[in-house]
């Protein structure tokens, strides 16, 4: 059994599919605080976890004019300044569950917690490109960095992806070969001893296990890059799909669910107030500014509190302009409805775009059941 070695895994998490392990965290916990602790962070495996041996573990960055440069892990830690973000991953599939309720779609049935924020330290991709003999001459041919992991199927192939060349060598693109996570080397099932962090892009890109970094004129030619993580039209079938006819998903578009009540809770009419608590995140560093909260499916609105520290702490300033990478966590409490016997309780959030969710799940209904953003209700009922 290739998945004998995988790690021990929290008892409270919810398993999709337990070889390769795919789990998420009760909503509730997801949002008792604004770090997800490391234990209880989603976890998205496609193949057995790697064992990686820190002394023998070598990076190997190619397709430079300076030939292969090969890192030992030391040498990663300590040749490269040491950076350190707070940044929310989210899987592409999270909330696919609401997407098969509209119509089967293949894939994990994730609910909404196949999302969760972290702090991630290590070198700065960027620094290790630069050493590895990135010049603006080679932007003239080069337009991706691919990742491949150290994760294998059966026949040795590897997980692998890419990122635009842009995202890679920006100074503000903050894109990580992290080796901590929370404070702590990166665990197991998240990617020991170093994974890739693309914050503000979708989970499948931040390649765990990292094995190898390719600047090259295409596309990683793996099968994630190229025939799964895109978007399709409601419209599009399995007879008909053409995956080379969308791009590669990226940036994730603005998304927000509501964490607690959970769906189908009671709440009693003595309390004369409800408490709705859930979290909000854009991708490509956009900064939620709004999140809106309804009690009567929609047709009233009310604006919840935003927060992006833990409880007790200051309020933070905003990030620079497009490096929001991390979610916000919002709570709305308000008087429960005087004659209501139940509430659909609804969210939506708001970016420093103005972009905005959806408002249900049909015209965005894609087969893979990716990219699912609509308004989150919840139906509570009211007990006298
Ligand atoms: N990297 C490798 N090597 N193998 C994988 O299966 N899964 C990807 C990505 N990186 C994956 C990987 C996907 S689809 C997601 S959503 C994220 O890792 C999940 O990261 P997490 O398990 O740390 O939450
Ligand atoms: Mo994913």
């Amino acid at each position: 059994d290739p998945y004998s070695s995988d790690p021990k895994r929290h008892p409270v998490l919810r398993i999709n599919s337990q070889k390769p392990f795919n789990a998420e965290p009760p909503p509730e916990l997801l949002t008792d605080s604004y770090i997800t602790p490391s234990a209880i962070f989603f976890k998205r495996n496609h193949l057995p976890v790697p064992q990686v041996d820190p002394a023998s573990y070598r990076l190997h960055v190619e397709g430079l004019p300076g030939g292969v440069l090969t890192l030992s892990l030391e040498e990663l830690k300590t040749r490269f300044p040491k950076h350190t973000i707070t940044a929310t991953l989210q899987c592409a599939g999270n909330r696919r569950s609401e997407m098969n309720q509209v119509k089967q779609v293949k894939g994990l049935n994730w609910g909404i917690a196949a999302i969760s924020n972290a702090t991630w330290s290590g070198a700065r991709l960027r620094d290790v490109l630069l050493a590895a003999g990135y010049g603006p001459d080679v932007a003239k041919w080069a337009c991706h960095v691919q990742f491949e992991g150290l994760d294998k199927d059966v026949t040795g192939t590897t997980y692998g992806s890419s990122i635009p060349l842009n995202k890679a060598v920006n100074e503000e693109g903050d894109v990580l070969l992290a080796y901590e996570m929370n404070g702590e080397d990166l665990p197991a099932d998240h990617g020991y001893p170093v994974r890739v962090l693309v914050p503000g892009t979708v989970g499948a890109r931040n390649v765990k296990w990292l094995g190898k970094i390719i600047v090259s004129a295409e596309e990683s030619n793996s099968h994630w890059q190229q025939n799964d993580y895109k978007g399709f039209s409601p419209g599009t079938d399995w007879d008909t799909v053409d995956f080379k006819s969308a791009p590669a998903i990226q940036e994730l578009p603005i998304q927000s669910a509501i964490t607690t009540p959970a769906d189908g809770a009671v709440v009693n009419r003595s309390g004369e107030e409800v408490t709705v608590k859930g979290y909000a995140w854009s991708g490509g560093g956009r900064e939620v500014v709004r999140v809106d909260v309804s009690l009567d499916g929609g047709k009233t609105w009310q604006v919840a509190q935003l927060r992006s520290t833990e409880k007790e702490q200051a309020p933070k300033p905003s990030p620079p302009p497009g490096r929001a990478w991390a979610w916000k966590l919002w709570e709305l409490t308000a008087p429960l409805p005087p004659e209501a016997q139940e509430l659909e309780i609804v969210c939506k959030a708001v970016d420093n775009s103005y972009n905005m969710q959806p408002d249900t799940v049909p015209p965005i209904w894609n087969l893979r059941g990716v990219l699912s953003n609509a308004w989150h209700r919840v139906k509570v009922n009211i007990r006298e």
